[in-house]
């Protein structure tokens, strides 16, 4: 049969009831899962076409990340581990969007307008979190990747960032790493236990897993690091439900403990996302006072500590931080002011953040939200391996540190396990507790508020969203009420995974910068109308 027919065949099993539009956004298709299975059958079509483009594997990760558990998503990832090139993102908004009828002839146009040729060979890999519906969807993807005739790789369970592993390490050769669930593992835990066995065990870490795949996930690596570090996974699964009332997302907003899990004064406590991207830390202080600390102080203690580590081993390179709008004010002065280390500001979404983070030879990118990672310019890396066999002493020391930090991260994309090692890793180096870190600076009081509007496409940004240029007239007033508080900064955007617009507010005082974001808020629901 030929493959076109196939597809048409198939598609009337997995057909578009045509009910909604949807969109690929900042982190591909989302919606209620119910609503999703063309989506994923037609993804899978797409990343057949986008592999056989580049000659190289594509990945297909099911997960709705944070959203609740009824949600789900699809997104594709490109060779070297980076999101689905902006470019085609409008072609997986058409091919999702199209009727029974046109799929075929809209598959055929992206074919041609891209110059695929059909007859190259494909592979795909695929992985999956642990919603309920993420089996039957995941197996809708597949149908679309095998009437295309192409490889179909399986790993089932995954965190979104394993997926991003797998898929680099295959297009690499193995270069990177083996493409496997033992080989990530074994990367990582080898690199940690290497730093952290010299400076002792680091303790008890209790790690909140949203009750999503980071918690079997998590369950494997800590067998690998348990005589350097004793990890305590809550929020499993096996009880509650996933994001509900837990994990990095929860945390960040509500500026409080996730369900399930017991703070106490300097104990280490940390959070994953449904899918394992974002990490977020947290404890108490001796005043028994909710302390957290998110992407921005992870970016500026990985930042010191390459900036630290390349000084004393005498190499010269650049480390950068990447930031966005929502990084607190006090956490761009401290990287700038006190490190002495360049930041940029790039709009919300990983890929921006990080395509900006390849401006520096180490750049350092992270989001409030905890979703960040470093990334070396390939000469960078180059030039500290080669600084290994030159030195010796303090200098080799610290270039075999280096190289064991490298070999921790998780270079293609924001990756909670790897992130929560370099952490641990750092903070037992410096003989830091939480606290310690907690205390590298202050963070301003901040409020984040959703608004629900007719229609948010009416807020449009510039600046990396942190000014309005319509609602035309909005700006001016927002800026005239920031001018009234002490450090006071705000800024509003539509969000591109919710039907919401998202008002940031900070000030010198929690209760200034509720009132700020309470004015805006005003402000935005006035424009609305
Ligand atoms: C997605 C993005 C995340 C961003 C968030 C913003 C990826 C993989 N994820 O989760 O980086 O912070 O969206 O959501 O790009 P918002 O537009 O609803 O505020
Ligand atoms: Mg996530």
């Amino acid at each position: 049969m030929e493959v076109y027919d196939k597809v048409r065949k198939l598609s009337e099993v997995h057909g578009n009831p045509c009910t909604s539009k949807i969109t690929y956004g900042t982190a591909g298709f989302r919606a209620k899962a119910d609503t999703l299975d063309h989506v994923f059958f037609r993804m899978g079509l797409l990343s057949v076409l986008r592999s056989k483009l580049k000659g190289a594997t594509i990945g297909l990760m099911t997960t709705a990340s944070h959203n609740p558990e009824c949600d789900n998503g699809v997104k594709l990832v490109d060779p070297m581990g980076e999101m689905l090139e902006e470019s085609w993102e409008p072609l997986a908004t058409k091919l999702a969007n199209a009727t029974n009828d046109e799929l075929v002839d809209v598959l055929q146009e992206i074919v041609s307008s891209q110059k695929i040729d059909m007859t190259a060979q494909a592979s795909v890999f695929a992985g999956k979190d642990t919603r309920p519906s993420s089996e039957a969807l995941g197996n809708a993807a597949r149908d679309g990747v095998m009437a295309l005739e192409a490889h179909f790789t399986d790993f089932g369970l995954l965190t979104t960032p394993q997926l991003h592993y797998m898929v680099v390490c295959k297009n690499t050769h193995g270069k990177y790493g083996e493409a496997t669930q033992s080989g990530y593992y074994k990367k990582l835990s080898e690199a940690f236990n290497k730093i952290v066995a010299e400076n002792g065990c680091t303790g008890d870490l209790i790690v909140d897993c949203a009750n999503g795949v980071g918690a079997p996930k998590l369950k494997e690596l800590a067998k690998l690091v348990s005589s350097n570090l004793k990890i305590h996974v809550v929020n499993d699964g096996t009880a509650g439900k996933l994001n509900e009332g837990c994990g990095a997302d929860f945390v960040k907003i509500q500026q409080r403990a996730p369900n399930g899990m017991e703070l106490g004064a300097n104990k280490r406590c940390a959070s994953y996302d449904g899918d394992a991207d974002r990490l977020i830390y947290f404890t108490l202080n001796e005043k028994e006072q909710f302390v957290m600390l998110d992407g921005d102080k992870i970016a500026a203690l990985i930042a010191s500590i390459f900036k630290d580590l390349l000084k004393e081993a005498g190499i010269e390179l650049e480390v950068g931080v990447v930031q966005t709008a929502y990084a607190n004010g006090s956490s761009t002065n401290y990287l700038r002011g006190t490190l002495l280390i360049p930041v940029s500001c790039t709009k919300t979404g990983v890929k921006h953040l990080h395509h900006r983070a390849k401006d520096f030879d180490i750049g350092v990118y992270f989001e409030a939200n905890g979703h960040g990672t470093v990334i070396l310019k390939p000469e960078a890396e180059e030039k500290i391996r080669e600084s290994a066999g030159k030195v010796e002493g303090v200098k080799q020391s610290c270039v075999s540190t280096l190289l064991a930090y490298i070999d921790m991260i998780n270079q293609c994309v924001g990756d909670a396990m790897s992130d929560m090692l370099v952490v641990e890793a750092i903070l037992s180096t410096k003989k830091w507790s939480i606290q310690d870190w907690a205390t590298m600076y202050t963070e301003l009081p901040n409020r984040q508020l959703k608004v629900k509007v007719a229609d948010r496409s009416i807020f449009k940004t510039v600046n990396a969203e942190r000014q309005l240029t319509s609602p035309v007239g909005l700006q001016e007033e927002i800026d005239s009420v920031v001018s009234k508080y002490n450090n006071g900064r705000s800024f509003v955007r539509p969000s591109g995974t919710e039907d919401v617009v998202r008002v940031y507010a900070e000030s010198d005082t929690q209760e200034h910068a509720d009132g700020l974001a309470k004015e805006v808020e005003s402000l935005v629901k006035k424009f609305s109308k």
